[in-house]
């Protein structure tokens, strides 16, 4: 298929509340969403770099310079067939997997537009719903937490994260357990601790915990596989894991039992899919990260989360938990058994309301075969 057009917006996104990690506040969402233009269809994508580099090095202003000096400039009036021949004119490029991401995204819509399918099914998916849950950013202190969590079970989701930091750990998870004991609960630290400090994690073992999410530094499989060794609680790997390679080398020292996959971390979605026919091969649960994305990115991730391997809620909540009002429509609306539908109309399923992405668009351009 021939790419005659490629655009980039920076979009700004007001959440409806402001979420707190190891890393940071925030309470507007950035990124950029990507719309290429083939034989007279449209892809949308999503590169979900933020504002700033606190969860990657990646920053909403770092993928618009990669993506509009580099990546587009090699796909845009190109004829390209697969998504390996997309990634092939990609691969002179170093790093940069949330920008190279969003664009395979875009690519991917578009394919799956082409055959007629919706992307689940270009994908190999399998489920026509996902299991899902939240995940709580840290809250003022365990009582708004204990209360936030509460809100979250009444609207319908039977799985919860919080999120965790030195300081804010062992107590919070006490509080939340002592409130909901049979809750399937699970903590993430974005990588705020060392293995010298690693003796809350280990006193999070107690909990009944699904898993510990990368305690340690993302750079760190070695830490990781020692921390594994002393817990019973599976450690799930984040931002450790930004290809099928450093997939197969986690597992293979057990530095995780458990793997979250981002299309965005790993640089898309064909790699992501290959981490998860990886894990199902090796017996290694996996389940689908979320980066508080818009309508577009969400459909994605319901894609690749409808995989066989993906047999743990994903942090893929409805959208209301996001946004007031979406750029994408039909909303994502949470079924009573704490799962998502999966889109059936062609590609991404959703369709992107226009006035809607203009109002929260910062920037635009456009390139041309
Ligand atoms: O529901 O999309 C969601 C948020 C899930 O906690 C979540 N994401 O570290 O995984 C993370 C965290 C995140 C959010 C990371 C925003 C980066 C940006």
């Amino acid at each position: 298929m021939k790419i005659d057009f490629i655009e980039l917006r920076h979009i700004r996104m007001r959440l409806v509340a402001p979420f707190e990690t190891s890393f940071g506040v925030e309470l507007d969402r950035d990124c950029v969403i990507l719309i290429l233009r083939g034989e007279g269809l449209t892809g949308w994508g999503e590169c979900v770099a933020g504002m700033s580099p606190g969860y990657s090095y990646e920053t909403t202003m770092t993928a618009w310079h990669v993506l509009t000096d580099f990546f587009v400039p090699a796909i845009v009036g190109s004829e390209i067939v697969t998504v390996e021949d997309l990634r092939d004119r990609l691969r002179v490029f170093k790093g940069h997997p949330l920008a190279r991401a969003g664009l395979e995204m875009a690519f991917w819509d578009l394919l799956a537009q082409a055959a007629g399918k919706p992307l689940a099914t270009a994908l190999g998916g399998v489920r026509k719903t996902v299991p899902v849950g939240v995940s709580v950013g840290i809250q003022k202190d365990a009582e708004l937490l204990v209360d936030t969590i509460g809100q979250f079970i009444d609207q319908g989701y039977d799985r919860i994260k919080i999120k965790i930091k030195p300081g804010r750990d062992v107590d919070d998870v006490q509080a939340v357990r002592r409130a909901f004991p049979d809750l399937k609960l699970q903590v993430d630290a974005n990588s705020a601790y060392t293995i010298e400090d690693a003796t809350s994690i280990e006193a999070l073992d107690d909990y009944d915990l699904l898993l510990i999410e990368q305690p340690l530094a993302e750079d760190d499989l070695i830490d990781h596989s020692r921390l594994q060794a002393r817990l019973k609680t599976a450690i799930c790997l984040d931002e450790s894991i930004l290809s099928v390679r450093h997939a197969r080398q986690a597992v293979e020292i057990d530095a995780c039992r458990i793997i979250n996959i981002k299309p965005g971390r790993v640089g898309g979605l064909s790699e992501a899919m290959a981490i998860h026919n990886l894990c199902l091969e090796s017996n290694i649960p996996v389940w689908c990260g979320g980066m508080l994305e818009t309508g577009i990115g969400r459909a994605s991730n319901v894609a690749i989360a409808s995989l066989p391997g993906f047999t743990l809620p994903g942090d893929i909540s409805a959208s209301d938990r996001y946004y007031v009002e979406d750029i994408a429509d039909p909303p994502f609306v949470l079924n009573p058994d704490s799962t998502l539908d999966v889109p059936t109309k062609p590609g991404l399923g959703v369709e992107v309301l226009g006035d809607r992405l203009d109002r929260v668009t910062l920037r635009r351009e456009a390139f041309r075969a």
